[in-house]
C-alpha cells in the first residue's frame, strides 16, 4: 500500500516534467517581448507548420512602467498586480493568443514571477501597464491585494534587506533579490494568491509555466503552490494532463543551492549546458568539438528528463544571469548557428530556441551600458509588432532566430529524429565531429579552420539526402548540398573551414 503510494506520488510530480507538445513535436521557442496578436499569427502562418512544440511568452502580468531607463524590458520582472495586462497586450488578446496556438497544436508556456512584486524603491501611483495602483513603500498592491504582512522582511537577517552572500542559503531565500519585495510564500495566503494567477492561466489554456527565479524560494513552498495547480484545460489536453514546469535555478557549480533540490519537482533550466557549449564552440579553455563525446549527464549535467537547455537566454544574450562571455548569441551569427545545430541535434533535454530583437549594444569597461534597451518600440514606449520580410526574414529590429534557415531546420531534424539513440559518434581528435540519431538522421560538424574530407557512416539507408543547412528540399529537389548515402549507409562530406555554415545535417524527411 505505501509503495503505491509513493508510486501515485512519483508519477504526479513525474506529470510536471513532460511539455505535452503534440504530433512528435520536441522545442520551445522563447519568443521575448512579444506582443499576443503578433504570437497568435506566427502559430498559424509559421510555428506550426514548421513543427516548433510550444512558445515561452514573456510575463503576462501587469508590471511597473519605468521611463528612467526608457521602458527596460526587465520592468517585466517587477510585477504589481496579477491582472493579464501587459506590454504584450490585453486580457482578451493572451486569451484569443492561447485559444489559436491551441488550435494549431502550439503549446503554451508562461514566463511566472511569483517570487517578488517590484523594486522597494519603486514609489507610489499607478506607473503600471495599465494604470493600477501601488505603494511600493507601503508593500501595499491593492489589486491582489497584498500588504506589507505578505512579505519576508522579518525573516531576512542582512543589514540591507538584501541578498549579501549567495553562500548563505537563508539569504538567498528570504531576502531581497536586487532590493524586489521578496513574497513570503510560506503563508497560506500568498501561496492562495499566486496559484489563482497560475491557474487562471492554466483553465485558460496554457500547457505549463517557466517558473522565475525558484532560487530564491524554498522547494518546500514551491511544492505547496504546484500541488494547488489544475490539470491542464480538457479542450486541447488529456484528462489528468498536469501543467508543464521548468524552473530558473542558476546552478553553475560553486553555490550551496543546487538545481537538484528542485528536479523532483518539475524540470530545471540546465544553464551549465549554455555556458560549457558556448566555451567549446569558441574552443576557449582548451575545449574541443571531440570533448562533446560524452556531452550531457558527463558532463555533469543534470538527467535529461529533467533539464531545459538551450544556448542563449534573455539574461545571458546581455550579460545578465549568470553564463559570462562564452555565451553564445545572435551577435555570433556563425558560432551561434553550429551550437544550434548540435543542441537540436543532441538527445539531452527539452530544447528551447531563443528569439531575440535588437538593440544598440555599447560596450565601455567590457559592460554593455544598453544591456536594459527594451524591444523595438514607438516614441511612446509601446512595442512595436513583428513584420515578415518577403524573403521570411523579421524586420524592424526583430533577430527571429527561430527562422533562420539552418536552425528552423534543425528545430524539424529534432523530430524527425526524436526517440533515436545517440550513435556512429565519429571525431578526428580535434575540432571536426559527426553522430548519427539511429537510421534517421546525421549531422557533420567542422569546427577547424581546415577542411573536413572524410566518408562516415551515417547509419542512414541508402538514397540521396539534401542537406537542410545550405538548403532545403522542396518538390523540385534540394536547393543545397546533395549528400549521397551508399549501401553500407556511407557517405562522402566535404566542409571547408572557411564555409559560412561549416556543418551539414541530413535526415530521412530530406530524402530525395
Ligand atoms: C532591475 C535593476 C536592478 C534593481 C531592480 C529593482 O537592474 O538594479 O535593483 O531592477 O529595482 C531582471 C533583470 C534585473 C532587474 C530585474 C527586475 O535581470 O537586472 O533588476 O529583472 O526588473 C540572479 C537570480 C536569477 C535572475 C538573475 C538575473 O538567481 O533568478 O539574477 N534571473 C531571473 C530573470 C531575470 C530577472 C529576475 C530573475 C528577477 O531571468 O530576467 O531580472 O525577476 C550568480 C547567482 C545567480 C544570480 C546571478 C546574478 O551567478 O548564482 O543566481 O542570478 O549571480 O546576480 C558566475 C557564477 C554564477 C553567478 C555569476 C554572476 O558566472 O558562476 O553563479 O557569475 O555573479
Amino acid at each position: 500500500m505505501k509503495l503505491l503510494v509513493l508510486a501515485g506520488l512519483l508519477a504526479l510530480s513525474f506529470g510536471r516534467h513532460d511539455p505535452h507538445m503534440k504530433h512528435g513535436r520536441t522545442s520551445i521557442v522563447h519568443l521575448f517581448e512579444w506582443r499576443w496578436a503578433d504570437i497568435a499569427i506566427e502559430c498559424e502562418r509559421y510555428l506550426a507548420p514548421k513543427g516548433f512544440g510550444g512558445i515561452q511568452i514573456s510575463p503576462p502580468s501587469e508590471s511597473i512602467v519605468i521611463t528612467n531607463p526608457w521602458h527596460p524590458w526587465w520592468q517585466r520582472y517587477q510585477p504589481i498586480s496579477y491582472n493579464l495586462c501587459s506590454r504584450s497586450g490585453t486580457e482578451e488578446e493572451l486569451k484569443d493568443m492561447i485559444t489559436r496556438c491551441n488550435n494549431v497544436s502550439v503549446n503554451i508556456y508562461v514566463d511566472v514571477v511569483i517570487n517578488h512584486m517590484c523594486g522597494a524603491a519603486a514609489g507610489e501611483g499607478n506607473h503600471s501597464d495599465c494604470g493600477t495602483y501601488f505603494n511600493a513603500q507601503k508593500k501595499d498592491f491593492p489589486s491582489v491585494p497584498y500588504s506589507s504582512w505578505d512579505f519576508n522582511d522579518g525573516k531576512c537577517k542582512t543589514v540591507s534587506g538584501e541578498i549579501e552572500n549567495y553562500h548563505d542559503i537563508f539569504q538567498v531565500r528570504d531576502c531581497q533579490l536586487v532590493s524586489l519585495l521578496d513574497l513570503a510564500m510560506e503563508s497560506n495566503y500568498v501561496r492562495g494568491k499566486v496559484a489563482e494567477y497560475m491557474n487562471k492561466l492554466i483553465d485558460m489554456g496554457v500547457a505549463g509555466f517557466r517558473v522565475d527565479a525558484c532560487k530564491h524560494m524554498w522547494p518546500g513552498d514551491l511544492i505547496a503552490i504546484y500541488d494547488r495547480l489544475h490539470n491542464l484545460n480538457t479542450t486541447w489536453f488529456s484528462n489528468g494532463s498536469k501543467p508543464f514546469i521548468y524552473q530558473e535555478v542558476i546552478d553553475l557549480g560553486g553555490e550551496p543551492i543546487q538545481a537538484s533540490e528542485y528536479t523532483g519537482l518539475g524540470r530545471v533550466t540546465e544553464f551549465k549546458y549554455s555556458s560549457k557549449l558556448g566555451t567549446v564552440m569558441r574552443k576557449w579553455e582548451k575545449e574541443k568539438l571531440c570533448y562533446l563525446k560524452n556531452w550531457g549527464e558527463g558532463w555533469a549535467f543534470k538527467p535529461s528528463d529533467k533539464a531545459v537547455v538551450f544556448v542563449d537566454n534573455h539574461d545571458n544574450q546581455r550579460g545578465h544571469g549568470a553564463g559570462g562571455a562564452a555565451v553564445l548569441t545572435f551577435w555570433d551569427a556563425r558560432l551561434y548557428k553550429m551550437a544550434m545545430g548540435f543542441m537540436l541535434a543532441h538527445p539531452y533535454g527539452v530544447t528551447r530556441v531563443m528569439s531575440s530583437y535588437r538593440w544598440d549594444r555599447r560596450f565601455e569597461n567590457g559592460k554593455d551600458q544598453n544591456d536594459w534597451m527594451g524591444p523595438p518600440s514607438h516614441g511612446n514606449g509601446s512595442t512595436k509588432s513583428v513584420p515578415i520580410n518577403p524573403d521570411s526574414t523579421c524586420g524592424d529590429g526583430w533577430v527571429c532566430e527561430h527562422r533562420w534557415r539552418q536552425i528552423r531546420n534543425m528545430v524539424i531534424f529534432r523530430n524527425v529524429v526524436h526517440g533515436q539513440p545517440f550513435s556512429n559518434w565519429w571525431d578526428n581528435g580535434n575540432n571536426q565531429i559527426a553522430f548519427s540519431r539511429g537510421n534517421r538522421g546525421f549531422i557533420v560538424i567542422n569546427n577547424n579552420d581546415g577542411t573536413l574530407d572524410e566518408t562516415l557512416d551515417t547509419g542512414l539507408p541508402e538514397g540521396t539526402y539534401c542537406d537542410v543547412i545550405s538548403g532545403d528540399k522542396h518538390c523540385a529537389g534540394c536547393s543545397g548540398k546533395q549528400l549521397h548515402v551508399d549501401r553500407e549507409g556511407k557517405a562522402h562530406f566535404y566542409i571547408s573551414g572557411e564555409d559560412e555554415d561549416p556543418f551539414i545535417a541530413i535526415h530521412i524527411d530530406a530524402k530525395l
